[in-house]
């Protein structure tokens, strides 16, 4: 087994709102292609694409229809062939997305397996009797509600763990266990990279959170089979082909991580963690406008870095499709001087640390969170439940409060159009994009920051080049400074011949550095012109430093 995946740096790409190709407002795979040489030029050398299948509509293609077609508004199957050949051509590689935990309810094993109870289908999906009348128990979906939805045709009720329209298959059913490592050999067989594998954690779910007790409301994540089917997939399909694998499991602590991500390469290369998305959340979980304690946000990271370090692989992202932009939350959009530091500064403490980084599309231009005014401007059908539930049914938020928890943290932040130009619809499409753009576009975009040797676009780029030239920043060793400090985030990674200290100021005050985190070495990057004195960092100031 190859280890690549370690070298890899990769580009997220939303196909939807990446580039329009053909004029429709929305983005597709033939606009991928015409941007191929951006994603190169980046210096990544992996791009994730998330669902391109046929689909339902309802969760930016998360609720898959037919797992071997592409939908037609991304393009035909000639096009995604030509989009691989292409990103081959220029040595990229393409990982797709994995939605195995779910089917829509359009999926053709769907259609039969609600028909009757009697339907050699029936056992593909979670079908079980109502409790005196109701749902069979208290267990809740992702995207607020009940997890159960009674089906007219037999009047029992399927599981869906995210929206109505996404039934979650019966993972024990040796069936669905083999009709999916066949889709699977199929793509691979295509010659595609890899799988980013969506809510991979829910798949062995416990029994006993689907009893219908009328009680149950477990959390179904890392069930006690979860492993077995992993180490399975992994028997049947993943170990026979040189590709990279991602897991996409909330709620899972570095214990588990040891087993899904272990570099004994039985199951996963490596899994996404989301301890360090949960720091910010409040009473509504994610509902929330909390800004991450710095503290905290350090411990978690550093546990992740010391726990798997020469045990496990870590991956490492601040954005995708699914969070507000870094820059926003963590950082400061507030005037242009702000965004620009503290977007280069989340870069690099990223980007410095054990693990293969992620790079959503539009994060590296520094692109912000979207002033949405209004519910009636979302397109994500996450924000519109937690909507009905909190505001319009539960009476908990006022609209303004929700309203204001949605530009904070909502998914739609992440999914307006990618900023290209400071032409129309920033260069993303010549009609009415699916979603607004950004107005910000007209200065914050990838033309303007292309020819800027200052701009954040170009501070990714030198990233990148570093860790190409540094093998301490994929094998070093992590070590945390100054864990209780409330403005600094500082690190060293160590391997033996070599040390790296990353210095990062998450706020707009000057912040006072210890000894130890005081600048020494040589200075391999910074997001300032001038040195500046040893044992301070400015505003939002990163420094990266080597000593050898
Ligand atoms: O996300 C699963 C997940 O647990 C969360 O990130 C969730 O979507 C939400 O954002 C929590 O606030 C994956 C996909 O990435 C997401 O886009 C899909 O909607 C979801 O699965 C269902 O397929
Ligand atoms: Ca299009």
């Amino acid at each position: 087994m190859s280890d690549w995946f370690k070298q890899a740096v990769v580009y997220q790409v939303y196909p939807k709102s990446f580039q329009d190709g053909n004029g429709d407002g929305m983005g597709d795979l033939r606009g991928v292609m015409q941007r191929l040489d951006y994603i190169k030029a980046l210096g990544a050398n992996v791009i994730w694409l998330n669902p391109v299948y046929e689909n339902s509509g309802v969760d930016g293609g998360y609720d898959i229809s037919d797992y071997r077609k592409i939908a037609p508004e991304f393009g035909t199957m000639e096009d995604f062939e030509a989009l691989l050949e292409a990103a081959h051509a220029r040595g990229l590689r393409i990982v797709m997305d994995l939605v195995v935990n779910h089917t829509s309810t359009e999926h053709a094993w769907f259609r039969e397996s609600r028909r009757d109870k009697t339907n050699d289908k029936r056992s593909f999906y979670v079908w079980r009797a109502p409790f005196e009348g109701g749902a069979p128990n208290r267990l809740r979906s992702v995207f607020s509600g009940s997890a159960w939805r009674k089906d007219e045709a037999t009047g029992e009720y399927y599981l869906h763990m995210f929206a109505n329209e996404q039934a979650d298959l019966n993972w024990h059913e040796p069936r669905v266990r083999e009709g999916v490592y066949d889709m699977m050999r199929w793509w691979l067989d295509k010659g595609i990279d890899g799988f980013r594998m969506d809510v991979i954690n829910m798949i062995g779910k416990p029994e006993e959170a689907l009893i219908a007790d009328g009680r149950a409301e477990m959390d179904i994540c890392n069930g006690p089979r979860e492993h077995e089917y992993i180490r399975e997939m992994n028997r049947e399909v993943l170990s026979r082909y040189d590709i990279m694998t991602v897991g996409e499991t909330a709620g899972t602590p570095p214990e588990e991580a040891l087993r899904y991500a272990s570099l004994d390469g039985g199951e996963l290369n490596m899994i996404f963690q989301f301890e360090h998305m949960e720091v910010d959340g409040g009473r509504f979980g994610k509902w929330s406008t909390n800004r991450a304690s710095l503290p905290k946000l350090k411990a978690v990271l550093a546990r992740w870095q010391t726990a798997l370090h020469g045990k496990a692989w870590n991956s490492l992202y601040w954005d995708n499709h699914d969070q507000a932009r870094c820059v926003s939350r963590f950082g400061s959009d507030r005037d242009e001087a702000s965004r620009v530091r503290s977007a280069k500064m989340l870069a690099a403490c990223l980007h410095m640390m054990q693990g293969t980084p992620y790079i959503y599309q539009g994060e590296e231009l520094g692109m912000t969170n979207y002033p949405m005014r209004s519910i009636e401007e979302s397109r994500d059908v996450e924000a519109i439940n937690a909507w009905h539930e909190l505001v319009e049914e539960m009476h908990l938020l006022t609209p303004q409060e929700m309203m204001e928890a949605i530009r904070s943290k909502g998914r739609d932040n992440a999914r307006t159009p990618m900023q290209w130009s400071a032409e129309a619809n920033a260069g993303f499409t010549a009609a009415q994009p699916w979603m607004p753009v950004n107005p910000n576009y007209v200065t914050i975009n990838a033309a303007q920051q292309e020819g800027d040797p200052d701009s954040v676009l170009s501070f990714y780029k030198a990233l990148i080049r570093l860790r190409r030239k540094n093998p301490v920043v994929i094998d070093g060793d992590f070590t945390l400074l100054m864990p209780e400090d409330e403005q600094v985030f500082a690190y060293t990674r160590c391997d033996g011949k070599h040390t790296l200290l990353v210095a990062c100021n998450f706020s707009d005050a000057p912040a006072k550095l210890d000894v130890q985190a005081a600048s020494r070495g040589k200075r391999l990057l910074g997001n300032y012109q001038s040195a500046g004195e040893a044992d301070t960092l400015r505003a939002w100031e990163c420094r990266i430093d080597l000593t050898e």
